[in-house]
């Protein structure tokens, strides 16, 4: 007899964003996923990515069983082995390399705020490497996270969820209506906007999000800072920051008014290419029309100046009181214990050896969040051994080879590996270059708890596993049984353990957890008025001394972008236009997806935004392929012609690769947005954040 449907409450991983699902199963199979109407979050809504999950799942190129290289790396000739092969091979091979050249010779690399992400952290410190990354990190997230604690002393984000709506909303370099990154879902803005927010978009491109606001401000990218210190310069000068919250909260006003007295909406008009008036009305409006909130987005760390970019603009919450009361900018709750990381269990002497760590504190250093490794330093050692070798690569989740710039150099470095093990769903460029393919659970296979929105942690969601496929495993039960082999600290510890350790404060068990799907209590607002900020002056800190201490500019300051049309105008006439890559696409994360057809169809080809007056003086028409060079090589995209950018400016997908090509290469240097980017010097100070907006690029369109 067959089973009769039955429905589970989960929530939706293909992004980070956290929409709670519905999941219906039936004889084992998923066979739909729908949108719960309970969660405040997404309430009854999803987007097209979350509702292909069954398509996604199930989908024919999706790989099965662990695979084992056979023939030379990159050859793309593989052998179905089984877990037990594949794991003991693996903790063999790595057991020698860490006792012939250390642990910290074994890197492991993981991919965006997957459900693994802080397992992984966890693996790292238990088998003694201080070398572990994520391609976001220092260019992806942790500016803001690390900015936001130095500044508040917590992480920051919008209120959507209180009595009280936001009623201006600053979206800077950030497109929620298509991204929802981090756990702050697309919905809640959406509605937002709907009930009447003012919404003001710094963008270069009149972007989805921009098209429902009332003010855009078309800006050059990467000069986020100058555009910022502007504001502050208006908000001063005319005298409309919160009194009585800079007077009693804040530490360091007199300095900064005298830090941006030269920073008039002029000055940044010529460098930002945003008139000055539209300058002074998005501060006045962010100032006067309160709760305001500024949703910021990744655009504002993908400069080598991330650091003081995101600390000009986290000063303007201080400066206008936006913190913690409703409607504003909210201070998070963390209602459930850290992730038990295994921290104690890195010894001492190889924190010192983290690359990158000494040089770029705030990423690797003792100061920084959540200490990661360098990724250009990495991918350097594994080519030259200096550092010290870096022998392996265990990568989680993760395409550097498309995702990570200059991907050259990523792939020469890959070839050096001794070990390359890459866990995934799908055979990637990366994964086509691997010794072992180990094959990674899906969100409806996965175990886990999920915080919104991230690092605030003001709600918690169970995701749970209803379906098995093929002999796919979660990625932390991969790392537990690698653990197991390896003898570490912490492998007798189960995914069970460790979830309910972590809900413990709330006094449930995952199990709990599951049948009631979420927790989310009421807010507290204000939390400052009790002790303070959680800084060391308990006060907001326009002047930062631990900034100072670490040797970095206390005060927030403006930095040209080191490729730009100002810093390099010997450059004009090969590269004449400002390019920007990376802007997402709805149907796609990353270079996921590429091979789902419902999506695929949706959004056929690579593309470049370009407006009429550049189009026209190269004779491209909308529609048309086209070259996009930089001074680090040329990729093909297709033409959109468009007044939603500011001219001058060519913006590009990134992620592409073609999963129906031939491997091991599927096409990944055609349309592959980083082989035009560059991860070289000059780096942010404090992250080591690279530049992936605001280059430098050119146009041609191709002969047909
Ligand atoms: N569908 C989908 N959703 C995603 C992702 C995905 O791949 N697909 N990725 C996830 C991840 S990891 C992240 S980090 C987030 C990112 O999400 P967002 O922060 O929203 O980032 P983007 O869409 O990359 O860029 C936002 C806007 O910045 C603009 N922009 C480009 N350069 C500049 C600049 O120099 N200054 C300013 N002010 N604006 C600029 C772009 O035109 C774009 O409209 O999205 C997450 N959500
Ligand atoms: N030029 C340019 N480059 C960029 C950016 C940009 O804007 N411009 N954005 C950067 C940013 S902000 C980020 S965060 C990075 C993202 O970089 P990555 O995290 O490398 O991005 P993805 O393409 O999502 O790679 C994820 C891979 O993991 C697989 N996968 C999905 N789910 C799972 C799982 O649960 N387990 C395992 N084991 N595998 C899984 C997918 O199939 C995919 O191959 O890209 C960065 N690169
Ligand atoms: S927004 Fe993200 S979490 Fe929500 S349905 Fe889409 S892919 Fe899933
Ligand atoms: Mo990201």
């Amino acid at each position: 007899m067959k089973d009769k449907e039955e429905i589970f409450k989960s929530v939706c991983r293909v992004c980070h964003g956290g929409c709670s699902a519905l999941l219906f199963v039936k004889d084992g199979k998923l066979t739909r996923v729908k949108p719960n109407p309970d969660s405040p979050f997404n309430r009854g809504q999803m987007c097209i990515k979350g509702l292909s999950t069954p398509e996604i799942i199930y989908h024919p190129s999706r790989i099965l069983t662990p695979l084992k290289r056979v023939g030379s790396r990159g050859s793309n000739s593989w052998k179905e082995i089984s877990w037990d092969t594949a794991l003991d091979e693996i903790a063999n091979k790595l057991d020698s390399i860490r006792q012939e050249s250390g642990p910290e010779s074994i890197a492991i690399g993981q991919g965006t705020g997957r459900h693994h992400f802080t397992h992984v952290i966890r693996f790292a410190n238990s088998l003694g490497t201080p070398n572990w990354y994520e391609p976001g990190l220092a260019n992806c997230f942790i500016p803001r996270i690390t900015v936001s604690h130095l500044t508040y002393g917590g992480f920051v984000v919008a209120d959507y969820y209180g009595k009280v709506t936001p009623k201006t909303i600053l979206f800077w370099g950030h497109n929620p209506v298509v991204t929802g990154p981090d756990g702050e879902l697309s919905f809640p803005v959406k509605r937002a906007l709907k009930a009447g927010s003012f919404g003001i978009a710094i963008d270069p491109r009149r972007s989805e999000t921009a098209k429902r606001c009332k003010m855009w401000l078309p800006t050059r990218p990467g000069t986020d800072d100058a555009l910022a210190l502007a504001m502050a310069h208006v908000i001063i000068n005319q005298g409309i920051y919160d009194k009585e919250f800079v007077e009693r909260w804040t530490k360091g006003f007199n300095r900064l008014k005298e830090h941006v007295s030269n920073y008039t909406p002029k000055w940044a008009e010529e460098i930002t290419w945003v008139p000055a008036e539209k300058i002074v009305a998005a501060a006045r409006q962010y100032a006067l029309e309160k709760p305001s909130v500024i949703e910021w987005g990744v655009a504002i760390e993908h400069t080598p100046n991330s650091l003081q970019t995101v600390r000009a603009i986290s000063l303007l919450r201080g400066l206008t009181g936006n913190i913690d009361v409703p409607g504003s900018d909210i201070l998070g709750m963390n209602i459930i214990r850290p992730y038990p990381v295994l921290k104690d269990k890195l010894p001492k002497g190889m924190i010192k050896k983290r690359i990158g760590g000494e040089q770029f504190k705030l990423l690797g250093g003792f100061r920084a969040f959540l200490p990661s490794a360098h990724i250009p330093g990495v991918l350097k050692a594994m080519r030259t051994g200096k550092p010290y070798p870096i022998r392996a690569l265990l990568n989680f989740g993760s395409n550097p080879m498309v995702t990570i710039a200059n991907s050259k150099e990523v792939y020469n470095s890959l070839l050096n590996l001794d070990l390359l093990v890459v866990a995934d769903m799908f055979m990637t460029p990366t994964a086509a270059l691997a010794d072992y393919f180990l094959p990674a659970a899906f969100w409806p296979e996965v175990n886990q708890t999920i915080e919104l929105p991230y690092v605030a942690e003001n709600a918690v969601f169970a995701q749970q596993k209803v379906v098995q496929v093929g002999l796919c495993r979660q990625d932390e039960e991969i790392l537990i049984d690698l653990a197991k082999r390896l003898n570490l600290p912490g492998s007798e510890e189960t995914m069970e353990d460790i979830l309910n350790y972590r809900l413990e404060p709330l006094g449930l068990t995952f199990e709990e957890l599951k049948k009631r799907s979420m927790v989310f209590p009421p807010h507290e607002y204000r939390k400052f008025e009790k002790n303070g900020f959680r800084t060391p002056s308990k006060k907001v800190e326009f002047f930062c001394n631990a900034l100072e201490r670490l040797g970095y500019d206390p005060m927030p300051t403006y930095k040209e972008p080191p490729e730009s049309p100002i810093n390099q105008p010997e450059l004009k006439n090969d590269f004449p236009y400002v390019l920007t890559t990376g802007s997402r696409r709805l149907e796609f994360f990353h270079s996921e997806h590429r091979q789902i057809k419902s999506l695929r169809k949706k959004r056929p080809d690579p593309t470049a935004e370009l407006h009429p007056a550049i189009a026209d003086s190269h004779g491209i028409a909308d529609g048309d392929w086209i070259y996009v060079s930089s001074p680090r090589g040329r990729i093909k995209m297709k033409a959109v012609v468009t007044e939603d950018i500011q001219s001058g400016i060519v913006n590009i997908d990134h992620g592409w690769w073609f999963p129906e090509r031939e491997g091991p290469d599927f096409g990944v240097w055609e349309s592959n947005a980083n082989v035009l980017t560059s991860s070289a010097p000059p780096y942010d100070p404090a992250f080591g954040s690279y530049q992936l907006r605001g280059l430098l690029c050119n146009i041609e369109k191709m002969a047909d």
